[in-house]
């Protein structure tokens, strides 16, 4: 026995504990959007674990605390943790390095620093959270140094790590001036978890070539510091939502009353396109919005029937990348609502807004056609929640080939969102869909994400980490 007692045997580590502080007395914290947090809650809530992570203000120090059925255990960043570890390294150089550099990466010494010391601070943290023999289930491109820094504290503990986001092919990867590093903190995981069987052949292709070890199907061995070795994994665990959740939702009669006004309140359309995203590069929201414009100009659409709703939720306001792209964003929406719009018609209803979950469902029953146009992402949540949000069977899903969530939706309409040709052909397409083929083609995609809920995600990864505790006794 060590002497790390009165803590967890199940303990979740992320960038962010997944809640925001509010104004409200009786309610200080409140469960925060996003897709980890979206993903991981009804998990949490059901076990008796505790959740390490940075509660989302710079320098705040907080004891830890219970909320929402959950034990939070915080990380505290200072204000230039935030801007060199989260803003700097994690957002301006691994996100657009992982997201096949749509925006070029930034890779500054500085900021490698700030990513190694609070790395660090996380992993202490867990370590201090995490019972003996615990499982630690790590989370994301902002840890990938925890696994390792967290065995050589704690070799007792049986480690996970999940990889939300795109793991980039070899050749970009080799960029990193940091690259052995960060393979070397990930391999400190028994299991290393990707969205996409192409994420983890990714990863294993790197492996072998910057450490040189050896890989056979989903296991990398790797070699020991007192020498041995152990065998990681390394697999695709695409992850999905609450389906029940939004299914629930759906049948709500508030939830379609309020639909129903969306619809009234855009002048009743014949048809409501609809796309909801961080305002974030990787989205292609410009593309759409490109091809959008285009259709309008081109006279293939008409202002009157067709409204296209953007719901662009603010992101990381402080990287400069995010910034232009929010001008580039807003002009583009002023210049083809200024050119189309009449006065009882707007072409598009752009919101840069947060907004509840009901609110989202009502927006998803409105939509007769869902655009998810990401030029690169790890999964694509909302693709999933719009799916299992048509209880009607009913609506046309148009998804990029570049989402992860394409390997698993393939009667969806993919799309190329760079052929700006062929995903104007593919919109109007959808508009045109008969209700026979929407049904159809939806039924098939409400089975398969019915078949794969966030819970067989965290249950299917669980599982793994116990079969690596196995393996070891
Ligand atoms: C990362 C990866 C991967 C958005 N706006 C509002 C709101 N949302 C919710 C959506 C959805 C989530 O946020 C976004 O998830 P996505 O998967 O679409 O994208 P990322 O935020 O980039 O997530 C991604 C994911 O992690 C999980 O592994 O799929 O590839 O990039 O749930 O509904 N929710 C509310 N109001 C909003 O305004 N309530």
């Amino acid at each position: 026995m060590t002497d790390h007692a009165a803590v967890s045997d199940f303990v979740v580590v992320s960038n962010r504990l997944p809640v925001d502080r509010t104004d409200d007395p009786e309610e200080p914290w409140r469960r925060s959007p996003g897709g980890l947090v979206t993903a991981l809650a009804p998990f949490m809530r059901r076990t008796d674990g505790a959740w390490v992570g940075w509660p989302g203000q710079a320098g705040v120090e907080l004891d830890p605390f219970e909320t929402d059925g959950m034990q939070l255990v915080p990380v505290t960043l200072s204000a230039e943790d935030v801007e060199l570890y989260y803003e700097g390294f994690s957002n301006d150089t691994i996100w657009p390095l992982y997201h096949d550099v749509i925006s070029p990466p930034r890779y500054r010494r500085e900021w490698w620093q700030a990513y190694v010391r609070v790395n660090r601070r996380f992993a202490e943290a867990a370590a201090a959270a995490a019972a003996d023999g615990a499982t630690v289930w790590v989370h994301d491109y902002q840890l990938q140094l925890v696994p390792k820094l967290l065995r050589e504290l704690r070799p007792d503990l049986v480690i996970g790590y999940f990889h939300h986001i795109p793991f980039p092919a070899y050749g970009l990867y080799s960029q990193l001036p940091w690259r052995r590093q960060v393979l070397e903190g990930l391999l400190g995981a028994d299991v290393i978890g990707f969205q996409r069987v192409a994420d983890a052949s990714n990863f294993a292709r790197s492996v072998r070539r910057q450490l040189r070890y050896d890989t056979k199907a989903t296991g990398i061995t790797v070699p020991q510091p007192g020498g041995g070795e152990r065998l990681a994994l390394a697999k695709a665990f695409p992850i999905s939502i609450d389906v029940d959740d939004y299914v629930q939702l759906a049948h709500s009669p508030a939830v379609r009353a309020r639909a129903a006004e969306i619809r009234e309140s855009l002048g009743n359309p014949k048809k409501v396109l609809l796309g909801v995203d961080r305002l974030d590069y990787t989205k292609g929201i410009g593309h759409r919005l490109k091809a959008f414009g285009e259709l309008l100009d081109d006279g293939r659409l008409d202002v009157e029937d067709v409204t296209l709703i953007q719901v662009a939720s603010p992101s990381r306001e402080r990287v400069d990348a995010y910034m232009q792209l929010r001008d580039e964003v807003e002009l583009a929406v002023g210049r083809i609502n200024g050119s189309v719009d009449t006065v009882g018609h707007t072409a598009i209803r752009y919101l840069h807004q947060s907004f509840p979950r009901e609110e989202m469902v009502a927006l998803y029953l409105v939509a007769d056609v869902m655009l998810v146009t990401a030029l690169r992402d790890g999964m694509n949540l909302v693709a999933k929640e719009y799916v299992a949000s048509r209880i009607d069977n009913r609506g046309v899903l148009v998804l990029s080939e570049f989402a992860g969530a394409a390997d698993e939706l393939g009667s969806a309409i993919r799309i190329n969102p760079h052929d700006i040709d062929a995903l104007k052909d593919e919109i109007v397409r959808a508009i045109e869909m008969t209700p026979a083929e929407q049904g159809r083609r939806m039924r098939a995609l409400r089975r398969r994400v019915s078949d794969h809920t966030v819970d067989d995600w965290s249950r299917d990864f669980l599982a793994a980490l116990d079969a690596a505790r196995q393996a070891r006794s």
